[in-house]
């Protein structure tokens, strides 16, 4: 297919009803659109989310750490229903200003420290654990290469392949082609990393695993 019936209008505007399964929930700005706090539990780490892919490595980090031994990883998980639109709510909007699930608070020390970012959150636990990201240089840049590929793929595939192939509102060929085969394309970086080394950096299980996992 070489044209369509669309022309791209010189300034865009926005059409609130633009169809989709999250067109109630996309918008072209930030901020928060209602006041509500968050709740906060008792142990040390709260942490706000919900089982996507993103919000996944969190909780797997966290039950990593706590079968690891690390019984400050001890934490209290409130859920954030992004289909109601709860990652707008002001308390959510505070600890992470773009919106998106996962954050989580750290109440352990003097002042309580917002983390946002699924790869920061997994950085930040790692290195206050001490815990699945190798502490030689070589390997830690190893393990952060690949954290950081995934986090830089992954709207490849969620936002690119997934949003195209199940969510928009029409099928379109040209989408769907150009982002199958770049998830096609990630997955063959994958195995070929993966055809000779057990975990992703070689024989040491750590944070970048845990970050590829739940998307791949
Ligand atoms: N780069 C972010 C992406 C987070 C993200 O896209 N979260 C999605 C769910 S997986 C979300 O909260 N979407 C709600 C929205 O877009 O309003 C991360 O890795 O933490």
């Amino acid at each position: 297919m070489t044209s369509s019936d669309y022309t791209p209008p010189k300034i865009w505007e926005w059409k609130s009803a633009n169809g989709g399964t999250f067109a109630n929930i996309n918008r072209p700005i930030a901020g928060a659109t209602s006041d509500k706090e968050l709740p906060i539990g008792k142990h040390p780490i709260q942490l706000y989310s919900l089982g996507t892919p993103n919000g996944v490595k969190v909780t797997v980090m966290l039950e990593e750490l706590l079968a690891a031994g690390h019984s400050g990883a001890e934490y209290d998980a409130w859920l954030i229903r992004i289909q109601d639109g709860d990652q707008f709510g002001s308390g959510f909007v505070d600890i992470n200003p773009n919106s998106k699930i996962p954050a989580m608070v750290d109440r352990s020390g003097d002042a309580p420290q917002r983390v946002f970012e699924s790869g920061a959150i997994l950085l930040y636990l790692a290195e206050k654990f001490g815990a699945f990201l190798p502490a030689e240089h070589g390997k830690r840049t190893e393990c952060l290469s690949w954290l950081f590929w995934q986090m830089g793929s992954a709207p490849y595939l969620g936002g690119g392949f997934g949003h195209f192939y199940a969510y928009a509102p029409m099928k379109i060929e040209y989408c769907i082609d150009r982002f199958a085969m770049e998830v096609k394309r990630q997955l063959d970086v994958l195995d070929r990393q993966l055809a000779n080394n057990e975990f992703i950096i070689g024989s040491e299980y750590t944070i970048a695993d845990i970050a590829i996992w739940s998307w791949y």
